[in-house]
């Protein structure tokens, strides 16, 4: 299997940001706290998943976490939204103002023209459990990764995609199951209940994402594209369309009706559109 040679794209206090043949890998870095994400987290994310979607040269993304923790050796993937950054009104930013821009970051995971796969090491727990569950896909650490959600303990809870796209995912009964009790479950009780991809030796996860990475890397990128967004709409409603049909314009901009529907405009001229309405 082949090992990526990372190289650092960028860097971050809170993420680390790297690039090899083709794809991004943007690691939460805050192991200490179990890679909970502050506003300052979910800022660096966003700029990071922003890069990416706009560098020709990615096609894949990897979500994953540095780690083990220094304090005690413990992995994890995310725990969620950091409960000292927590104010009165919600997490606040440096600013002193509150934010909610972990959605930010999850709508770009999941509008981006690019396949995103979740590394999960560890504890993927509250907000960080909802960040897997808006990936494409995701590989689990076979001895060390743990599936929990402590929305309800903290009351800082994700009626988004983290519990409703769940839901479809895993089924209404198991979703609700996985919200009111906040148990946790290991990698192949979450492989079994439909949300993991892949349970893999912790040993080998990285490369294996890379690997997955790298079979993807290797299709056709409008097809791809065209497939994330055709799984999404349904899910996602007017957006979902406006996402799909954005792409169905841009592909009717290469034809020659396009061209001419421009240049009639531009010569001030009646556009000649040699009709053809093709079956
Ligand atoms: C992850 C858990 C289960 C791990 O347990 P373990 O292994 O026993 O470790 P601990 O001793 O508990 O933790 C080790 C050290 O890490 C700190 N820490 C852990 N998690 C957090 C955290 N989320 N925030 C801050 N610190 C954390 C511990 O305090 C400890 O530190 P020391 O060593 O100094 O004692 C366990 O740690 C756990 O349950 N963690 C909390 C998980 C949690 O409840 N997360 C929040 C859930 N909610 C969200 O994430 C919502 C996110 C969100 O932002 C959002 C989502 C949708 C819509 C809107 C929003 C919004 O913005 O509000």
């Amino acid at each position: 299997m082949t090992t990526p040679d990372w190289i650092t794209a960028k860097e971050y206090t809170d993420i680390t940001y790297k690039k090899c043949n083709g794809v991004a890998r943007i690691a939460f870095n805050r192991p200490e706290v179990r890679n909970a994400f502050r506003p300052h987290t979910t800022s660096e994310l966003l700029d990071a998943f922003h890069d990416a979607q706009e560098d020709l040269s990615i096609g894949v993304v990897l979500l994953s976490a540095e780690g083990p923790s220094p304090k005690d050796g413990v992995y994890s993937f995310c725990s969620g939204g950091d409960q000292q950054a927590r104010g009165h009104q919600g997490y606040v930013g440096q600013d002193g103002y509150h934010r909610l821009n972990i959605l930010d970051v999850q709508r770009l995971i999941r509008f981006m023209p690019k396949v995103v796969i979740a590394v999960v090491p560890g504890w993927a727990v509250g907000g960080g459990h909802s960040l897997h569950v808006v990936c494409d896909m995701t590989l689990a650490s076979k001895e060390h990764a743990i599936f929990k959600q402590t929305d309800a303990d903290v009351t800082s809870f994700d009626g988004g995609y983290g519990s409703a796209y769940l839901a479809k995912m895993v089924g209404q009964k198991k979703a609700r199951e996985i919200f009111f009790l906040g148990r946790n479950y290991s990698a192949k009780e979450a492989y079994e209940m439909g949300m993991v991809n892949e349970v893999v030796p912790h040993e080998q996860l990285e490369n294996t994402a890379y690997q997955w990475a790298q079979e993807i890397l290797a299709k056709s990128p409008t097809s791809i594209k065209m497939l994330k967004f055709a799984m999404n709409l349904t899910d996602d409603g007017m957006v979902g369309q406006q996402v799909f049909a954005g792409e169905a314009t841009r592909l009717a901009y290469m034809t020659d009706e396009a061209k001419e529907g421009r240049d009639a405009f531009l010569e001030k001229r009646a556009p000649n559109f040699d009709k053809k309405w093709l079956p």
